[in-house]
């Protein structure tokens, strides 16, 4: 689409059931920022959509995990995925979330209007379902190994190792993540979306139209679901966490959250348009907009794929391109939250940006280490010594080296003023410098429009380290040496030191999409506005006034240390290593806890005599660090009862709480006291372990059954 009218820009709406690691990062959202500043500083008209995605079973096993509610979840995590995403540059006109109400209406009348033109196909059909949990699973409730890379712990809809969609039904061995049980089957009704209906549409739109410039991976994918045979796809789930079906006695059912997260889109440009008093149609309606989506690769399916099938349906503009990056691995192995194995975007944010003056600087050293080594073919490989190098040898070292010494030597030879340029001097190598200099802003354009943001990051600092070059060949600080009347040396000072601050320029302009805060500094240092960073200045040589006085300059970047790196991959080890052991613990405990224990008559049960006591005193017994020597007042006696629970209550602390007591069991030595009767105690998935207690005082030796 050559020049269109507008450009809506959108990058994946990230679960907010969690933090978000870096590896989010370098997938949809900084290429999408830098695309999209690349743009505001053209003067086209931009508008740059994300928000949080706030349904899915991905939030209520969250919930269950910290023993909260979901809406708890999204609450706690939406703000800080907001702040994270704000902190490190990701400049979106609008951060939504699809639980507000403007999104579930607009996701509900988008699935009604599709409903009532016919393009759903409904079916009853055997779904897994957890009689323990009494809950149908579907998504992240259930979960098996994978049938194509037999990964152990697949999803119900994707498989997160290697990125395969799945439904519950093609897992093997599968079980419910609720309850740990093998589901049984029940029949349920569900609505679908017939994506075989549009295979002929898809062929053409993607595999033609699209096939040289939209990436090979996103093209691939699209192919091999193609060539797989397109299925209709369930677009509603037995889930009362959701949007809920706009349809009659259906309320226990809501839309599947990849239908109803991708319209988040829409209902965020409405939430904007509302906000600034715009018209949102345009943006989806008006074929003269440009939609680019970005994306990770494990969304390629529902964005190249399924939401553009709904987009047609629904007479939406189409995406002009899914720009989808590969994986980001950690220090050889793949990024995961879950095992720990990851840096989050707000652990990164405080270790480095919130911890020094201009702590921003390391914004853009992220931005810069993540779009330099950015998976846009092939996965590729995060390091915090790669981290170190980007940044000392070449943020540092390179442009930050360069800028300062502009600096200083302007400051130092002349006057601190841009001085003239003295045409009759000048030489072929200054001839080559204004020529590198256009030619850097052409091949970064170029390298912008087809999204190749690596290349085109790479070209920036290649023309800062043609600049250094220049430098060394001019020599102003040998010049300076020998200023006589008669030399021409304070003139041929003059032509390198306007230029190298031309150049310097013109550096801010083309770093500003990739490094904002920096282009910034930049700003303030020449002394310039904002304005100056549109990009029909990036090749000019005139940029800065001669005779303009500029600013001392202050360190763009500062080297990072040994220690500093050693400390984050120490960090990082620990961190996994205390993840797996808690793992390993709940795993037990887990078992132990799922694992019912044989069944019992209720003649068995009614053998156990359980009643409420109040303990009187409490202490430590000797050399046994787990025991507590208790007395326990049961109203008709007071007892002593040892119990393991010295690492979990100091004896101060447990004087006068009520306690239910097994009262007939048999006494028993421990540690030579004789223990007569035993404490119930709860323990939950950490191993941590609770009274049992009526919710009131009440007597002593009152009977529990
Ligand atoms: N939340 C999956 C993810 O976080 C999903 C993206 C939705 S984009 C509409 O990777
Ligand atoms: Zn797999």
């Amino acid at each position: 689409m050559n020049n269109p009218k507008r450009y809506l820009i959108t990058s994946a709406l990230p679960y907010a059931n969690g933090l978000k690691h870096i590896g989010h990062l370098a997938g949809a959202y900084i290429p999408a920022d830098i695309y999209t500043r690349y743009l505001r500083v053209q003067k086209r008209d931009v508008l740059f959509v994300c928000g949080s995605d706030e349904h899915g079973t991905a939030i209520p096993i969250q919930a269950m995990k910290e023993g909260t509610t979901p809406q708890a979840i999204i609450d706690k995590y939406h703000p800080i995925i907001e702040q994270n995403f704000f902190d490190l540059g990701i400049s979106f006109d609008i951060y939504h979330r699809t639980s507000a109400p403007i999104h579930h209406k607009t996701a509900q009348d988008f699935f009604e209007h599709l409903n009532n033109n016919g393009d759903l196909e409904i079916k009853e059909s055997e779904q897994y379902f957890d009689e323990e949990a009494k809950i149908f699973l579907a998504d992240r409730f259930i979960k098996g190994t994978c049938p194509n890379c037999k990964y152990e712990n697949a999803f119900g809809d994707q498989c997160e190792k290697c990125g395969k969609s799945l439904s519950p039904e093609e897992l093997i061995n599968p079980i419910s993540t609720l309850s740990g049980k093998p589901p049984v089957k029940k029949i349920t009704k569900h609505w679908y979306l017939p994506l075989n209906r549009h295979e002929d549409f898809l062929r053409e739109w993607v595999l033609n139209n699209h096939k040289d410039d939209w990436r090979p991976n996103v093209v691939g994918s699209v192919k091999s679901w193609i060539d797989a045979g397109l299925q209709p796809r369930a677009v509603t789930r037995d889930l009362d966490w959701g949007v809920k079906l706009p349809l009659k006695n259906e309320n226990s059912k809501v839309l599947y959250v990849w239908f109803d997260a991708p319209i988040g889109y829409i209902s965020a440009t409405k939430q904007w348009a509302l906000n600034n008093q715009k018209d949102w149609q345009p943006y989806w309606f008006d074929k003269e907009t440009k939609l680019v989506h970005f994306i990770g690769k494990d969304n390629i399916v529902f964005h190249a794929i399924i939401f553009p099938v709904m987009l047609k349906l629904h007479s939406n503009i189409l995406p002009e391109n899914v720009v989808s990056n590969e994986f980001m691995n950690l220090e050889g192995d793949k990024m995961s939250t879950s095992r720990g194995w990851s840096i989050e975007m707000d652990e990164y944010i405080n270790d480095w940006i919130k911890k020094e003056n201009g702590g921003d600087a390391f914004a853009d050293v992220l931005r810069y280490y993540l779009t330099a080594i950015a998976p846009e073919s092939k996965d590729s490989e995060f390091t915090w010594k790669g981290f170190q190098d980007a940044n000392n040898s070449e943020l540092v070292s390179i442009l930050g080296n360069y800028v300062n010494r502009t600096f200083v030597l302007m400051h130092k030879l002349c006057a601190g003023k841009v001085p003239p340029f003295h045409n009759e001097l000048i030489d072929d190598i200054d001839k080559q410098l204004i020529v590198d200099i256009g030619n850097a802003k052409q091949k970064v354009e170029h390298l912008l429009e087809v999204y190749k943001f690596r290349e085109a990051q790479f070209e920036v600092i290649d023309l800062a380290r043609k600049a250094n070059q220049y430098m060394q060949k001019k020599e102003p600080w040998i010049l300076a040496k020998n200023l006589t009347e008669n030399s021409n040396n304070q003139k041929l000072i003059d032509n390198c030191i306007h230029l190298c601050l031309q150049l310097t320029a013109n550096l801010a302009i083309l770093i500003n999409p990739f490094l904002p805060f920096t282009a910034q500094k930049m700003l303030q240092m020449m002394k310039v506005v904002d304005r100056m960073l549109e990009w029909k200045n990036a090749g000019k040589i005139n940029l800065l006034k001669v005779g303009y006085s500029l600013r001392e300059p202050q360190l763009l970047f500062r080297k990072i240390e040994d220690e500093e790196i050693e400390f984050q991959i120490q960090k990082l080890n620990e961190k996994s290593k205390k993840v797996e052991e808690a793992k390993n613990t709940n795993t037990e405990v887990e078992t132990k806890n799922t694992t019912l224990k044989p069944i019992i008559q209720f003649d068995d049960f009614a053998k156990i005599d359980l009643r409420i006591g109040t303990i009187i005193t409490a202490e430590k017994v000797e050399k046994a660090d787990k025991l507590l020597k208790l007395e326990v007042d049961l109203g008709f006696e007071k007892r002593t009862i040892v119990s393991g629970i010295a690492l979990h209550y100091k004896p101060e602390e447990i004087i006068g709480k009520q306690v239910t007591v097994v009262c007939n069991l048999a006494p028993r030595k421990m540690r030579g006291i004789e223990s007569n009767g035993m404490i119930l105690m709860a323990e939950d998935t950490t191993g941590k372990l609770y009274f049992v207690n009526p919710d009131s005082v009440i007597d002593n030796g009152s009977t529990v059954s």
